[in-house]
């Protein structure tokens, strides 16, 4: 098939996702396209199979906010049109499904006819797509798209309670590349930032309110109160300079380092014994399934789509959003001798569960069905 992506090009779980999915469908000899406004972060290598179309946002003195959406819509036009593309594939939906919607107007108005899946990754749906000032075109959008796709039933329920949505929502989890998440040799590093045998705890994220990064720092000063220990906060975003200022409030700045945003996280994981995610929200937490893979165990929130993911006390422990003192109960309950081995096998048994091999056929039967009822619809 000839398959269009559009995605937030960065190190955001949709993206990554979204990059993930065009690749290992690439590997089994789709073309795809990608149509973002920057070359997607993890597509840095040749494959015959693989188009990177940029979004050229030309801007204008007039223009306050210059109008990615319409630049975005004209490109998919073009390329939907010059590249004979069989279906397009929106990750996240503000503004991709509505850019997509336009697109797909446009071109039916020139006898053309392109199916749109749309994938719901999270935020757009539980914080910025139920926002009044997006809601109605969101709603709009997600009933017009061909498909749809979310990575959580946890998802869909809180799309069809808090969205007036017709379609039928398919559940496609997160997927995981098991050659590239594995745990690698790199006992040097190990010894580099824990020198005194010191247990390595990890947390990434984009660090913005609704991860609860202060959580992390405050659950780690507990388990550093029983056992020696030491923090690396892998991401960038608005949170950080907050979080960095309560670590010194905290007198932990010599056991925390920030290590930024990383392409290579799976060499930190590689090294790490446990990985803390206690999001507000989370709508599967693709970051503690590249953990797991990575054989580290997670200690989480239960919101979201993590219930579907963890298993509790065989990948880690799930506890109450906010809940600090369990959080930190359940760490060491881990950390402590003779338990993690036992923990680092439960998250990787599970994560094998997300292999990209198991979800890849499940979205391509899916594409053959939208694009099916697609022709079904055209010839009727
Ligand atoms: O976690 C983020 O804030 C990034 C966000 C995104 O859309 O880029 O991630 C969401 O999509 C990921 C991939 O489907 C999910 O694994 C994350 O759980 C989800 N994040 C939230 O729901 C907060």
């Amino acid at each position: 098939m000839k398959i269009g992506i559009v995605c937030y090009p960065t190190f955001g779980g949709s993206g990554v996702v979204a990059t993930e999915l065009g690749i290992a469908l690439a590997k089994k000899g789709h073309k795809v396209h990608f149509i973002t406004y920057s070359q997607p972060t993890r597509l840095d290598f040749f494959n015959e199979n693989l188009f990177y179309h940029e979004v050229e946002i030309r801007t204008y003195p007039l223009f306050q906010y210059p109008p990615y959406e319409l630049a975005l819509a004209s490109t998919l036009v073009n390329v939907i049109q010059y590249e004979q593309l069989d279906l397009l594939h929106v990750h996240y939906a503000i503004p991709h499904a509505s850019a997509a919607y336009m697109a797909k107007q446009i071109l039916k108005s020139s006898g053309v006819e392109i199916p749109v899946i749309t994938t719901l990754h999270g935020t757009d749906i539980t914080l910025v797509g139920k926002d009044a000032s997006y809601e109605p075109v969101v709603t709009f959008s997600i009933n017009q798209s061909d498909g749809v796709t979310a990575v959580s039933k946890d998802l869909k329920e809180d799309t069809y309670n808090h969205f007036d949505i017709k379609k039928n929502i398919e559940v496609i989890p997160n997927f995981i590349d098991l050659q590239k998440f594995k745990k690698q040799k790199k006992d040097h590093f190990k010894t580099a930032i824990c020198p005194e045998g010191e247990k390595l705890i990890v947390h990434t994220s984009n660090f913005r309110k609704v991860k609860r990064v202060e959580d992390v720092v405050k659950i780690f000063r507990n388990i550093r109160q029983s056992i020696s220990a030491k923090l690396l906060l892998v991401g960038d975003g608005p949170e950080r300079n907050h979080i960095e200022s309560l670590c010194r409030e905290l007198n932990i700045c010599n056991e925390v380092r920030f290590l930024g945003k990383l392409e290579a996280v799976e060499e930190v994981l590689s090294v790490a014994d446990l990985f803390i995610m206690p999001s507000e929200k989370e709508s599967f937490g693709l970051a503690a399934l590249e953990a797991m893979a990575c054989e580290v165990p997670v200690i989480s929130s239960n919101t979201g789509g993590l219930p579907e993911l963890m298993i509790d006390g065989q990948t880690g422990f799930m506890s109450d959003v906010g809940d600090i003192k369990s959080m930190s109960e359940n760490a060491l309950k881990i950390l402590s001798d003779g338990r993690l081995a036992k923990f680092k096998a439960g998250a990787l048994n599970r994560a094998k569960d997300f292999d990209v091999h198991n979800i890849l056929p499940i979205y391509e039967d899916y594409y053959q069905e939208i694009t099916e009822n697609n022709h079904k619809s055209v010839a009727r």
